[in-house]
């Protein structure tokens, strides 16, 4: 299989996130993609390419053009205002509680803030984020990496992976926020919708809801998002992933939420993707693009489904079955000492193995 990775992601070198306002850890580290490489390296039968660019706008076909800017612009901004901290992440939101029994065009017609303090709250969704000197490069980095993984099955390919890191399932059309800048799978499937004419589906298999996929194609009949995620009643992204979201509009019927209890076991979770793959393989199109998180993991330190790496081969194998050609692209998953096994087990399901 072809696999598609880019050094750039190194320059998004984070070590803290905020946890309810404490320093912690990161999660999202750089590591986690250079382990996923050394596993599929080691492992062999994967041949690795280099992103090409691919520009500006396939991104402004999903996002604001605004947030571009912003991500752009930010470190340059923390520089140059005497910020002296080590990353920049936001304490102030515009939530729409703010704007309660003002007009909507009150809101709406808000202008961004000019300091950078604000303009991370007024672009961001939430402070698990952390931006650095080399966050935006390494971000759109991988959004190449998604557009190089689509142009790779376009050009006859059953199924490629692209390495994404930083993710991207969490940003939505004006925010970044979920470790996730620029939302690499949206705008992967809006590439393939408007190369193809086709329509296209979405899998997302990560742990958390992706809120930011489901917002940008919610009213889009030509693009169907499945989700298989944790109960957004316990788990974040807390506000989006509930079943009775299923689209508006020309996107009525095009949105499916299946969330899962705590302690998801591998039978269980087997039957929510049989759910899925059936309302896929019910609408027409040639391409499936996976978001593909390894959070549900057994192990992993922010999540709590019990899943084992024998199930992520079956559900690589039951995905490939549909027939359709996969654009697989890589989001979330922080138990590092069995992210190379889980990857390589799931790669070597879809590729036949
Ligand atoms: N202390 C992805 O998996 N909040 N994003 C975590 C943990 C954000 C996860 C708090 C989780 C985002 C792509
Ligand atoms: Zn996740």
């Amino acid at each position: 299989m072809k696999v598609v990775y880019s050094p750039a992601h190194l320059g998004h070198d984070v070590t803290h996130e905020t946890y309810l306002g404490q320093p912690i850890p990161a999660h999202e580290v750089a590591e986690r993609a250079e382990i996923i490489r050394a596993a599929l390296q080691h492992d062999g039968g994967y041949s690795f390419h280099e992103p090409t660019e691919h520009g500006e706008d396939p991104i402004t076909a999903v996002h604001d053009p605004g947030l571009i800017r912003f991500l752009a612009e930010a470190w340059p901004a923390v520089q140059r205002e005497r910020l002296e901290r080590p990353y920049l992440v936001a304490d102030t939101y515009p939530t729409f509680r703010m704007f309660e029994g003002m007009s909507p065009g009150l809101a709406a017609g808000q202008p961004e803030p000019r300091s950078v303090a604000g303009r991370v709250g007024w672009w961001g969704l939430d402070t698990s984020n952390p931006l650095v000197e080399g966050t935006y490069q390494a971000a759109r980095a991988a959004v190449d990496v998604a557009l190089t993984t689509v142009d790779l099955v376009l050009a006859g390919e059953q199924a490629a992976y692209g390495l994404c890191r930083p993710p991207g399932h969490h940003a939505a059309r004006s925010m970044a926020g979920g470790y996730c800048f620029f939302n690499n799978a949206a705008i992967a499937a809006e590439a393939i919708v408007r190369a193809t004419g086709e329509r296209v589906a979405i899998l997302d298999v990560d742990y958390h809801h992706g809120n930011g996929s489901q917002q940008i194609f919610w009213r889009r009949g030509d693009v169907f998002y499945a989700s298989i995620h944790a109960d957004p009643a316990r788990q974040y992204p807390f506000f989006l992933g509930y079943a009775h979201e299923t689209g508006e509009g020309p996107g009525s019927g095009e949105n499916l939420n299946l969330p899962q209890q705590a302690g998801l076991s591998d039978e269980r979770y087997l039957v929510a993707v049989d759910r899925a793959l059936e309302a896929v393989v019910a609408r027409p199109g040639s391409v499936i693009v996976v978001s593909l998180g390894f959070d549900t993991y057994g192990q992993d330190p922010i999540g709590d489904f019990a899943l084992t790496t024998a199930v992520y081969a079956e559900v690589g194998r039951r995905v490939a079955a549909t027939g359709r050609r996969l654009v697989i692209l890589q989001e979330g998953g922080y138990y590092r000492p069995a992210l190379g096994q889980n990857t390589v087990a799931w790669l070597r399901g879809a590729d036949g193995g």
